[in-house]
């Protein structure tokens, strides 16, 4: 029998991916001798192996997904001209059509976008509120000399507090700050789904809420929209009165209270590279071409080919299908669920792209700086070959202004799966793995910096295991 969640579904079709096999990349298979000294000569640092001494990358989302037939074939009909390609043209449309937006700039990725869309907005000195920066949003905000606010509400916060749409903001807070700083508030960003938390959707009544009070004060709505289909998939599941509503109405709705929006492709386009910044306003989008064309590329490409435009075109009208997001969600619901039920602490609810363990809990006798979700992530792949992805204190990097580490609220360890990729099978394999880490969680090292780059540490850093101390003769969790 499948498990919970399918069985729940009448219709037997529903049990299974929507989509066959036509072409496959066998994994690479390792033993775990064979593992201990791949990482070890990694740094410990799961992004310095090489993929092929990963068997199950979870490492994130984020081109990896696998390309369809229509997106392969789209591929072929790139048209690689400088100015004026087709391929933009295509792009362009599946932009106005699916999110609404008149303006678009490509990007070679999201951060790009980001970098683009914060030249054109944010001066030093001011302020850019978000439900949850993720790190390479928060990182171009400090590039400007600005400062990133976090204002998630207080269960978005909290790993295991039920709400079903922890990536909301605060709608007071945002409009306390806005009284208090208007006129130095550069924008208003809203991250769909949030990251940083596990992946929470934000509500369609939180998006208007949030798009009112800017609008009052006279601040551009911008979403970080890399999962704009999941979160649209979330608010239709979720949030009362949207359960008929086609997604694709849903998705424009969102779209609808926003000045535009950043986009890494490399999430929910589909694609394995690509991004792109959307506008409503015309005079905004000219500004924001010449840092395009500064930063990127000429209009028509931006940092991209011919034919990514032309896949992610195809992407873009691919992930609204709502088989295609059951089975999605389903999958990360299904490994969950199995890890909800060996009692590993996990961030509640499910979110859209990964499972995020509770790090701080599953050690509960380490410290923030001790790296929790850090050495899980090491562990994990000492186990079973499965590389997973550090969001905690490492991930978070330091304040630039006091130089200490930067503490985030939570220690996580993401199970970032990618889409179109694995099967069922592959997350038991990576629910054993993990099963078997929870089992001697009392013998895991600490780590320490061998190597600390000034930004973006996590993806260069190296460490050093440390021995720590037994539970019982160490003080709890909050950072010391
Ligand atoms: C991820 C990747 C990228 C991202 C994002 C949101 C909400 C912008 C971007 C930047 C990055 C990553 C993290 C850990 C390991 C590998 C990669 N997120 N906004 O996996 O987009 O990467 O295209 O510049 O999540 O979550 P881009």
């Amino acid at each position: 029998m499948p498990h919970r969640g399918l069985a729940e579904l009448s219709e037997p079709l529903a049990w299974a991916e929507p989509y066959r096999t036509k072409m496959v990349e066998a994994i690479p298979m390792t033993t775990r001798e064979e593992r201990k000294r791949f990482i070890a000569a990694a740094g410990y640092n799961p992004f310095r192996l090489r993929a092929d001494q990963v068997s199950i990358d979870l490492l994130t989302d984020s081109g990896t997904a696998a390309m369809s037939d229509t997106q392969w074939s789209a591929l072929m009909q790139g048209d690689e001209s400088y100015a004026g390609s087709r391929s933009f043209a295509r792009l362009q449309e599946a932009v106005a059509e699916v999110l609404g937006f008149p303006y678009v700039l490509p990007t070679h990725q999201g951060r790009a976008a980001e970098n683009v869309l914060f030249h054109t907005l944010v001066q030093p000195g001011q302020i850019v509120p978000n439900n949850m920066h993720f790190d390479t949003t928060k990182a171009h905000v400090h590039n400007r000399r600005a400062r990133p606010v976090n204002l998630v509400i207080p269960e978005g916060r909290d790993p295991q507090k039920p709400h079903p749409f922890k990536g909301n903001m605060d709608v007071d807070a945002l409009e306390a700050l806005l009284e208090k700083e208007g006129a130095n508030v550069a924008l208003v960003m809203l991250t769909v789904t949030c990251n940083n938390n596990g992946g929470q959707p934000v509500s369609m009544e939180n998006i208007r809420s949030v798009s009112r009070v800017a609008r009052r004060h006279g601040v551009p709505l911008f979403l970080d929209a890399a999962r704009f289909a999941e979160n649209a998939y979330f608010i239709k599941q979720r949030e009362p009165g949207y359960r008929d509503v086609p997604l694709c109405d849903i998705v424009r709705e969102m779209m609808g209270y926003a000045d535009g929006c950043t986009m890494s492709a490399k999430k929910d386009g589909l694609v394995n590279i690509g991004g792109f910044v959307a506008f409503r306003d015309e005079e905004l989008y000219r500004r924001a071409s010449q840092f395009g064309i500064l930063y990127e590329g000429f209009l028509t490409y931006g940092g991209l080919s011919g034919r990514d435009m032309e896949a992610l075109a195809a992407g873009l009208r691919e992930v609204l299908d709502e088989h295609y997001l059951a089975a999605r969600t389903g999958q990360v619901r299904y490994l969950w669920e199995q890890l909800d039920a060996l009692g590993i602490p996990l961030v509640t609810p499910v979110g859209g792209h990964g499972v995020y363990v509770d790090a701080g809990r599953f050690l509960p006798h380490f410290r923030h700086d001790d790296f929790p979700g850090w050495a899980l992530s090491v562990a994990l792949y000492e186990e079973a070959g499965v590389r997973a992805c550090e969001i905690g204190t490492v991930l978070a990097g330091r304040n630039p202004e006091t130089g200490e580490h930067d503490y985030p609220e939570q220690e996580l360890l993401r199970l970032a799966i990618p889409r179109r990729v694995y099967s069922y099978r592959h997350m038991d394999v990576v629910a054993e793995g993990l099963r078997r880490v929870w089992q001697r969680r009392e013998e895991l090292p600490a780590y320490r910096f061998v190597y600390e780059p000034p930004v973006l540490r996590h993806f260069t850093a190296t460490f050093a295991p440390e021995p720590i101390a037994a539970p019982a003769s160490r003080s709890t969790h909050p950072a010391g």
